[in-house]
């Protein structure tokens, strides 16, 4: 009995570890259209750890919430400015950004 208890609170601890670990976290990101947020919230996404990921069109901030034993922001930034958005940590590659559809160039 003691020790079901014992492993409980271990477990239990173990969790709140866990989700203590979740960082929120927002970052700039260019971009026009709804296409766009789509696409910056898939690629923010895919990297491991990303809960949480949205864009605001209005504001160009993309709100983050992320376990950071996994990811981290810079990861987080290259992977979006990789497709072809700029943020305020990396500026995207001239070969993504060109090959955007004209409703995303947000360049001017
Ligand atoms: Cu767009």
């Amino acid at each position: 009995m003691k020790k079901t208890i014992l492993l409980l609170a271990v477990i239990i601890l173990t969790a709140g570890g866990a989700a203590a670990k979740d960082t929120n976290a927002s970052l700039r990101v260019q971009g026009k259209c709804n296409m766009c947020k789509t696409k910056i919230e898939k690629a923010a996404k895919a990297v491991e750890g990303v809960s949480v990921a949205e864009w605001n069109k209005e504001t160009k901030v993309l709100r983050l919430r992320f376990d950071d034993s996994k990811a981290k922001l810079d990861n987080i930034s290259q992977a979006v400015a990789k497709i072809g958005y700029d943020t305020d940590k990396d500026k995207a590659p001239d070969e993504a950004y060109s090959a955007m559809p004209n409703c995303c160039k947000y360049r001017e």
